[in-house]
């Protein structure tokens, strides 16, 4: 074997060691302390916006994913630059090692919630790392003869084999404890979800068309689109949690979880929907939602006349803000606890967040909200406001076409079509749907159940053979058709009609 991927091995398994030992001494610090986790977040909170969009657009939900493998592939290159470049008489590969636990430092004690132990485990890792980098190298460099002596070289591949399980072990042991160590789910699962004194209307079964192929009126939990920032789901407990209300107020309120327990909950039904749904996508859904009115909280902190902006904060400090007057207008903007009947899953927010119909999510719908600021436009500005999004986020009228998929083989005679159309605390007046650049014709729509929830539409196609392109469009109950001209998602919602095309035999 060569000496130079030797050399590269040496570097990657010095690296391993590295995040081992890293993610060891990170559980007992704190989930948030993971050099992984922190690099991953400062490169979420400052990728270019075009070069997210074309991601998620790409690889979707499995964005997180995708970003991980491409820091292992980078992790892996510069540890074997690293491994390659290394001398015992001129450490350089020691420094690249170095450079990098400075960036990784840098980032972890600036996270959320970070003190300066955060620095404490890839400090570690680092130190040891380079430690074995040096052994590694001076095995190499000692043993002249490793490029032909089988023994020599068995012995080497036996130091790399042995600090590479250890590297795996020692992450595996971390990630394990970490996880143990910060997990909801025990809290959660003895969470038992109040009576609420306004239950939602029960939703009549003429809300749900039931075509085949189309979604269910109300999504289930496990089914519902998932978004936000976080690397690693936020664990906040009930007894961690509670929401504090400052800013412009008269006084500033905190409340405690078992502080809710004492107040009159409510149930919703809302639709909550994403400015970076796509025509077409499926970053929307429709869940119960069971909470509490936030413009209770608000007025009994006092809102100043001057504020006209509520920027709500989670524990892992993404920002959303929202106009105060759509918070006050009386509309169903609640602190949620409960999705469906359960308590929110962790991933959708546990244990509380917002929800507000009409608004998108990145202006409104903060997980893990833990703080109320009452502000202004002008003086403050939220996460996704920074980075090029509009300010103001209302919902964009929109109709999506659930089946048939497009590209579809159909067969001549009767195809339903059918979907769901949206225009959040306006509703929906009409779905109309084009065959071929013909005529728009009416769809039958489900039975209303409220303007701030979506509503299923379908059309009886005669079907007839050839292929065909089907277009659909709606319009909200003031009367207004949605707008036909293409937008992209940046910075304010997408626009246009829903196209299918289809082979019909
Ligand atoms: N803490 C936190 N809350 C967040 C986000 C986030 O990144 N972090 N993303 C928002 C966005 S952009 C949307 S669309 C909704 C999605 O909520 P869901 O994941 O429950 O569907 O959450 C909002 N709340
Ligand atoms: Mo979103």
């Amino acid at each position: 074997m060569p000496r130079r991927p030797l050399r590269a091995l040496a570097g990657i398994v010095s690296a391993c060691a590295t995040l081992g030992v890293a993610e060891l001494v990170a559980a007992p610090i704190g989930a948030n302390s993971s050099p992984m986790l922190a690099l991953g977040s400062v490169i979420v909170n400052n990728t270019p916006d075009g070069f997210r969009e074309q991601i998620i657009k790409a690889f979707g939900t499995n964005d997180k994913t995708v970003l991980f493998v491409v820091m292992a592939a980078v992790a892996i290159a510069v540890a074997a630059i690293a491994g390659i470049v290394e001398r015992t008489n001129r450490p350089r590969g020691s420094a690249l090692f170095g450079v990098f636990a400075l960036l990784a430092a840098a980032a972890a004690v600036t996270r959320a919630g970070a003190t300066w132990a955060y620095a404490i485990p890839i400090v570690l890792g680092v130190i040891v790392g380079i430690v074995v980098l040096r052994w590694l190298t001076r095995a190499l460099e000692s043993e002249a003869s490793i490029a032909n002596d089988q023994g020599a070289r068995r012995e080497f591949l036996g130091m790399v084999v042995g600090a590479g399980v250890l590297a795996v072990v020692t992450t595996g042991i971390g990630r394990f404890f970490a996880s143990r160590a910060h997990n909801v789910d025990a809290n959660r699962a003895v969470q038992v979800l109040p009576t609420p004194t306004s239950p939602a209307p029960p939703i009549p079964p003429e809300a749900d068309l039931k075509v085949p192929g189309a979604v269910s009126y109300i999504t289930p939990n496990g089914d519902f689109y998932r978004i936000d920032t976080a690397l690693v789901v936020p664990q906040l407990s009930t007894d961690e949690w509670s929401l504090r209300i400052h800013g412009m107020v008269d006084r500033e309120v905190r409340i405690t979880f078992a502080d809710l327990a004492k107040r009159q909950a409510v149930e919703r039904v809302v639709t909550l929907t994403c400015v970076s749904n796509p025509i077409g996508g499926d970053l929307i859904g429709n869940a119960k939602w069971l909470g509490y009115p936030i413009k209770d909280f608000l007025d009994e902190a006092g809102v100043h006349p001057d504020a006209d902006m509520v920027m709500s904060k989670s524990t892992d400090n993404f920002t959303a803000g929202t106009p105060i007057e759509v918070l006050t207008d009386g509309r169903d903007a609640i602190l949620a606890i409960g999705m469906n009947g359960e308590p929110l899953p962790v991933e959708h927010g546990y244990p509380a967040r917002l929800v507000v119909p009409g608004l998108y999510g990145y202006v409104s719908a903060t997980k893990w909200v833990t703080d109320i600021e009452v502000t202004r436009f002008d003086k403050a500005t939220a996460y996704w406001t920074k980075r090029g999004w509009s300010e103001r986020g209302p919902i964009k009228t929109g109709t999506r076409i659930d089946t048939p998929v497009s590209s579809a083989q159909v067969s001549t005679g009767k195809v339903p079509i059918a979907g769901v159309a949206w225009a959040q605390h306006t509703g929906i007046k009409a779905v109309e749907v084009q065959i071929d650049n013909g005529n728009w014709v009416q769809a039958r729509l489900s039975q209303e159940y409220s303007t701030d929830t979506w509503r299923q539409w379908a059309y009886d196609w005669d079907a007839t053979p050839g292929p065909h392109l089907v277009r659909a469009r709606s319009t909200d109950n003031t009367g207004k058709v949605q707008t036909a001209d293409l937008a992209d998602v940046v910075p304010d919602g997408a626009t246009g009609y829903p196209e299918i095309s289809l082979r019909v035999s």
